[in-house]
């Protein structure tokens, strides 16, 4: 490692815990949402998805994480599609929709201490009672959050640990307030309060100023801090995690970058939990932040899943610690670049990490990061206080390379698991059938459709006699609390991004009288964030008999500024019309009359050209 001997003495380092220890370690973390990260991962055949979760939860074994955030379903877009609520409408109470119910069983099942936490980032429109905010009925939107906790144990006997406040927006003093009385006043006196999910001001200041809510909320949550935090921060005197982290393209920067804060979110930060957005790559990687998870799990269809460098990166802080844990207060920088923190169980164990990312290898997506240097060192550190007694006396000198990661532990029980790979990556199929006859889904949701605003549930249609019992309905009848910018229309998008040439057909049954439409669209080429400029090719039909073909979801129409013809035969009760020669539609028509003229016009005072008019009638 060192070019000569010469240049290649030891700097000194000392890990002691006389002078005290520094803070509890909080853990690890995944987060399931913000949204719909862990769609695809429901549909996967076992023993793949079980495979997969062992990986992500499965103690001394893969990521063995400590902590588990999911989205609170708003019916909304939460960045790759939206998660349902447990009550899309004020009367309705539903515990079993989605999949991260089921998540957090699982994860709960491998590892029964997991931390569970929950946060919106939507809320259906009825919690706003009209208006996108969530706040001017704080009553009403606590009362829906404390309903998700008591769901949770009632329906799933989970227990969930920290609840947020609005994901990345803004928060309110009276809000989170009434949030803790209304927890209380339901015993749950055990749940905790994050706030606020987004940057460490103001809540910090909010916190310091107002002792009433400085009693509300337990953590100050932040997101992508850089590894930094703020003055002010520390001296709340509050745990300080990063909330929300990481969100890097899941190679081996993405790797560099993880390992990398995960260190120094403790050294330069004094945050004591590290949140992955996301967990699990599972969602179109076409849509947005593709494959910004610990690992990938993008193909249900062939059940190929990879296990991605940042899981490795992960078991090397979680296999060898514990939330209750202590850092050391000697944690630090190393002096050729990288970092390292101890932690002790106080019972005599042990872990070092030590981290010697370069800054090329470990770029997180943001924010910005400053210019560094590594390189190769040899280092020595010094063991003091109560780790002479229970290890050995000495110290130990290492030659560190750099962009690695070095754990040293008393534990013993950390294993790098391991299944036989899964089966090749393949293409999504390019035939697919789904009649959604389910008659008791174990998910509400039907396979591989992605939804993008609005939510398509399996349906039993009990009012039809006859082949459309069991459907897929679109359930969200009002613009949500929303956390991006939704489009007007609904939309789940399938398939293959890379798509061209197809025939899409769908039985399709309007529920809304009069203004009511549906289409089915072909070539759609935004999602997420973006669903609301989406293109494509979109075949409507409305209630009122109309159709229409648009080249994008705002219904920008295609049929304008180009010469079409149009064809009316009518025989009898039967009529039938065509657009430029193919068949569009045919009916039986009975409120007809039996005889009159022919006409032409338009549908409001518009401009509008007809030529080569002509009649054959018999
Ligand atoms: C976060 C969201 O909380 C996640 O749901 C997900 O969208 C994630 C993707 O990276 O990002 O939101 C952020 C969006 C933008 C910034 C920070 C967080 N930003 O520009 O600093
Ligand atoms: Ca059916």
């Amino acid at each position: 490692v060192c070019a000569s001997v010469a240049w290649c003495f030891a700097e000194d380092y000392v890990l002691d815990d006389k002078p005290g220890l520094g803070r509890t370690f909080d853990g690890v973390g995944g987060l399931s949402g913000g949204g719909a990260t862990s769609r695809l991962l429901v549909n996967y055949d076992e023993p793949y998805r079980g495979r997969i979760l062992d990986y992500l939860f499965k103690p001394s074994f893969g990521a063995s994480l400590h902590i588990l955030k999911v989205e609170i379903g708003g019916d909304a877009q939460s960045t790759d599609g939206t998660e349902p609520s447990h009550m899309h409408y004020e009367n309705d109470e539903n515990y079993f929709r989605g999949y991260e119910w089921w998540l957090m069983k699982e994860a709960k099942r491998r590892n029964p201490n997991i931390t569970l936490i929950g946060l919106p980032w939507a809320f259906p429109g009825w919690v706003g009672r009209g208006k996108n905010w969530p706040y001017n009925f704080p009553d009403v939107t606590a009362s829906y959050v404390v309903s998700w906790v008591i769901g949770a144990k009632q329906h799933h006997d989970l227990d969930i640990n920290y609840i947020g406040i609005w994901n990345e927006r803004s928060f309110d003093s009276t809000y989170i307030k009434l949030l803790r009385y209304t927890l209380d006043k339901n015993g749950l006196e055990n749940v905790k309060i994050i706030a606020s999910d987004n940057l460490w001001e103001p809540i910090t200041l909010y916190v310091l100023r107002d002792g009433e809510l400085s009693d509300a909320v337990d953590v100050l949550g932040a997101h992508y801090p850089g590894t930094t935090t703020v003055m002010d921060a520390l001296q709340t005197e509050k745990k300080l995690w990063s909330s929300e982290d990481y969100s890097t393209f899941n190679n081996e920067v993405g790797g560099g970058c993880w390992a990398r804060i995960l260190n120094q979110n403790y050294v330069n930060g004094r945050m004591t939990a590290t949140i992955s957005w996301n967990l699990v790559a599972s969602y179109y990687e076409m849509l947005p932040f593709g494959r910004d998870g610990l690992m990938t799990a993008e193909e249900p269809w062939s059940g190929n899943y990879v296990v991605e460098s940042p899981i490795w990166i992960t078991a090397h802080t979680t296999q060898f610690t514990q939330p209750g844990w202590v850092y050391l207060q000697t944690v630090g920088h190393l002096m050729q670049g990288g970092s390292y923190v101890a932690l002790t169980d106080q019972k005599g164990n042990l872990t070092i990490v030590i981290e010697t990312m370069t800054h090329d290898h470990s770029e997180c997506i943001r924010p910005p990061l400053p210019p560094y240097k590594v390189v190769p060192q040899n280092v020595t550190f010094y063991l003091k206080g109560s780790f002479v007694s229970t290890l050995f006396d000495g110290s130990f000198t290492l030659n560190l390379d750099v962009d690695e990661v070095y754990t040293l532990s008393t534990i013993t029980t950390a294993q790098k698991g391991s299944y036989p790979d899964p089966p090749p990556s393949a293409p999504f199929p390019k035939t697919y059938k789904d009649d959604f006859n389910v008659g008791n889904p174990y998910f509400s949701e039907a396979p591989d459709f992605a939804d993008q605003t609005g939510v398509f549930e399996y349906f039993i249609n009990l009012t039809d006699p006859g082949p459309h019992v069991f459907t897929l309905r679109q359930v969200v009848v009002e613009r949500p609390v929303t956390w991006e910018a939704d489009a007007d229309q609904t939309i789940s998008v399938l398939g293959d991004y890379s798509w061209q040439n197809l025939t899409v057909t769908s039985d399709v049954y309007i529920e809304t009288v009069k203004t009511g439409g549906v289409f089915i669209g072909a070539r759609v080429d935004q999602g997420g964030g973006s669903v609301r400029s989406a293109k494509g090719i979109f075949f409507w039909v409305f209630a009122d008999g109309t159709y229409k073909v648009t080249g994008d979801l705002r219904k920008w129409d295609l049929m304008s500024h180009v010469w079409h013809t149009l064809c009316l035969t009518i025989k009898g009760d039967y009529a039938s019309g065509t657009l430029n020669g193919s068949p569009l539609w045919n009916t039986t028509v009975t409120a007809v009359p039996n005889n009159g003229w022919v006409a032409i016009g338009t549908s409001s005072f518009e401009l509008a050209q007809f030529d080569n008019f002509s009649v054959e009638a018999q």
